[in-house]
């Protein structure tokens, strides 16, 4: 590594040395971009390396709500907004038992480069809260996000900082918070996105993470001369991730094998396709996250507590958490042949298991280049909000192909300009981090 990146990094770890999950997505951005620090010692005089890992700003927040028992509840809300160089904070918000600051600042960090990749005029945030969506009812989940949102709208705004959501947040938690928003802030802007269709939301926003990942994956496989038809394809999670990934792939002849929930995995040897693949909006609702469900109901094999990365394939793509992928499932991933692995989920191969990847034969597509579309769409959200205007699925879906071939074809360039080809790694931080850091050169001292 660079020796001022080795710097920053000690000290780094010194000073936040719980903040795992913060350290390790920092470490993989650092390595990647050594190369380049090397050669632009203007960088380390405008101290951009201590500037871009510290958050602009970070809210933390009580949220207090009653249960339908009648007992009172607390749970701790964020919000990081962690840089503004390319545009307004942007990034979704997670409700997950497992959300600690550090998870928040990896994702925070994470969609700062993603979000450059788009193309588009976005900055990176993130925030969420510890509170969990299982075994709540509806209106315990609506009155945790009015309270949520009581302390957040003082802090958002459609140029200000717009959320979307992530784990645990999708079209109802985004509805109940932006409800909210507008009694507090008498205003209807697009201060969130992932917003319902007749309300200001853009068309194929759900659909839109999913589809940009297979999109990414058609570049990766035509740039082997390959196809998506036929193959096998393993995955985890059953969220939003997974069912737009399931939909895009069943639809160009893909054939989706897993999924899997906190509970174990199925394998659905004849593929998740038709009535299947709706039935997965119906477990994602449920909120008891059981795989197994599937299993019962379609009559598949279930393996409880395990994960699929043991089921033969030619494509693996996570969608379900970060660090689901250690180093022994991608030995298990390589000795089955497996030939790429898109990442849908963020962060989900853990750091040592990227380096056995990196000199293996598979193609490897870091998350915040290939899961980019969804944020690539809450923009156009955005854009279409701005105008007052609602364009059609067509038209949504041309740009997003457009933006996640860019994405692709820059990563790939950037990659063999380096003599690193075929290095999505290195392509996607190199080429995110070089527009903020210019950006942030060009700002001043900010
Ligand atoms: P969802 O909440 O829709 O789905 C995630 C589901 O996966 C949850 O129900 C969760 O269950 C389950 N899950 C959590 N941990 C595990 C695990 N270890 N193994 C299997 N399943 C698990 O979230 P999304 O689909 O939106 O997000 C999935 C991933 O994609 C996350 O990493 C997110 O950051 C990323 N992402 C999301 C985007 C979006 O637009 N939504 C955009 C880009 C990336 P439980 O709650 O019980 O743990
Ligand atoms: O990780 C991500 O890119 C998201 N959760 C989507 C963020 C957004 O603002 O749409």
């Amino acid at each position: 590594m660079n020796t001022y990146a080795q710097t920053v990094l000690s000290n780094l770890e010194k000073k936040y040395y719980w903040e795992k999950e913060f350290i390790q997505a920092v470490k993989e951005v650092f390595e990647a971009i050594s190369y380049v620090l090397d050669k632009r010692p203007d960088y380390k005089n405008g101290r951009i390396l201590e500037r871009i890992v510290e958050p602009e700003r970070i809210i933390s927040f009580r949220v207090p709500w009653e249960d339908d028992r009648g007992d009172y509840q607390v749970n701790t809300g964020y919000r990081v907004e962690f840089n503004s160089a390319l545009g307004p904070y942007k990034g979704g918000l997670r409700f997950h038992s497992s959300v600690t600051l550090s998870i928040l600042k990896f994702l925070g960090f994470e969609q700062i480069f993603k979000n450059a990749l788009t193309g588009l005029s976005l900055g990176g945030g993130k925030g969420g809260s510890d509170f969990s969506t299982r075994g709540k009812s509806e209106n315990e989940i609506m009155r945790f996000c009015q309270s949520f949102m009581n302390e957040l709208f003082r802090h958002i705004g459609d140029n200000t900082d717009v959320p979307a959501g992530d784990i645990g947040v999708g079209a109802r938690e985004i509805g109940y918070l932006f409800g909210q928003y507008k009694r507090l802030a008498n205003k209807f802007t697009g201060v969130l996105t992932g917003k319902g269709t007749c309300w200001g939301g853009s068309l194929l926003r759900p659909e839109a993470t999913g589809f940009g990942v297979v999109y990414f994956l058609e570049e990766m496989l035509k740039s082997k001369a390959d196809s998506i038809k036929g193959k096998r394809i393993v995955i985890s999670g059953f969220g939003n991730v997974a069912w737009g990934v399931a939909k895009k792939a069943y639809e160009l002849g893909g054939r989706i094998v897993t999924l899997s929930g906190p509970d174990g995995f199925i394998h659905d040897k004849d593929g998740v396709s038709g009535e299947k693949i709706d039935y997965m909006l119906d477990l994602r609702l449920s909120c008891n996250d059981r795989v197994e469900d599937y299993a019962k109901k379609f009559k598949v094999d279930f393996f409880s507590n395990k994960k699929p990365w043991e089921v033969p394939c030619d494509i693996a793509i996570p969608c379900a958490t970060q660090n689901e992928i250690g180093t022994a499932d991608v030995k298990k991933l390589i000795r089955n042949k497996c030939k790429y692995i898109v990442e849908g989920s963020n962060l989900p191969v853990a750091l040592d298991a990227v380096k056995v990847l990196q000199k293996s034969k598979i193609l490897y597509a870091p998350g915040k280049a290939s899961n980019a579309g969804g944020v690539a769409v809450s923009g156009l959200e955005m854009s279409q909000n701005s105008m007052r205007l609602c364009w059609i699925t067509g038209d949504i879906d041309k740009k997003l192909r457009s933006i996640m071939k860019n994405i692709h074809d820059t990563c790939l360039n950037v990659s063999h300009e380096y003599g690193r080809p075929h290095d999505y790694v290195f392509g996607a931080n190199v080429s995110g981090f070089l527009k903020v850091a210019d950006a942030m050169m060009d700002q001043g001292l900010a």
